[in-house]
């Protein structure tokens, strides 16, 4: 099976966990994008949920599929977040940012009861880290951030190049929040939550792509003789 079927495959074992009623997070990325696809066809069929989407992406992707959507303001608590990952661990660790959504995917997240994490199983990791960690910042001081954020990750015990993000064109990427992004290349990170911690005592520092302790499940889909099997 390719990667996308893997994907699609991920994405409606997930669409069985939707209720109709729900609030739903809808995240951002290839996988989420097979899941609003899924979901806009129950939608049609006459499910009723609304959806916040995580990113202006997702918003357009889920506007299109017909489905019902508002704001994080306008609904504060979600019942269920479905969103993808660049890495997951045993511990259902992420990575994520991949995508450049990180600081609404985590808002997003956190503001849900459960957060299911739907991916291709070669996602699956021993140790976080081989994935280069996103970190949004302010643009404001970019220079001295970074220099911080090279502190933060030396008193962790990582080492590596932290590298500004740039479009396809050379530019600085922009988030949608207005941000930047900072990609550390670790190839391990030993102590995630050590990690976090010393990344957030950085100012300028947003938000940082490792989600700990906010995943509920993880539907990962491998390819098992030519069919999915979902772990
Ligand atoms: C988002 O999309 C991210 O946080 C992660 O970076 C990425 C995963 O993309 P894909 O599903 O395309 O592998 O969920």
């Amino acid at each position: 099976m390719s990667g996308p079927d893997l994907r699609r495959a991920a994405a409606a074992r997930a669409l069985e966990l939707v209720e109709p009623g729900m609030r739903l997070g809808i995240g951002t990325g290839s996988t989420a994008n097979a899941f609003v696809e899924l979901l806009g066809g129950r939608v049609r069929d006459g499910l009723d949920i609304v959806g916040v989407p995580t990113s202006e992406a997702t918003h357009a992707a889920a506007a299109r599929a017909g489905i019902r959507l508002a704001t994080l303001e306008a609904e504060p608590v979600l019942d269920l977040t479905i969103d993808g990952a660049d890495e997951v661990d045993d511990e259902l660790r992420l990575i994520k940012g991949g995508g450049a959504a990180l600081l609404r995917e985590k808002i997003v997240a956190c503001a849900s009861r459960r957060m299911v994490v739907i991916a291709d199983a070669a996602k699956r990791v021993e140790t976080l880290g081989a994935f280069p960690l996103p970190i949004e910042v302010n643009p404001f001081g970019l220079r001295a951030t970074q220099l911080g954020v090279e502190a933060a990750l030396a008193s962790a015990g990582c080492a590596g190049r932290v590298v500004l993000r740039l479009t396809p064109e050379g530019a600085p990427l922009v988030t949608d929040g207005g941000h930047r992004i900072l990609d550390a290349h670790l190839n391990r990170i030993p102590d995630p939550e050590a990690l976090s911690r010393a990344l957030w005592a950085v100012p300028g520092v947003v938000e940082h792509g490792l989600f700990l302790g906010i995943a509920s499940a993880a539907i990962l889909a491998a390819d098992i003789g030519g069919a999915a099997e979902i772990t």
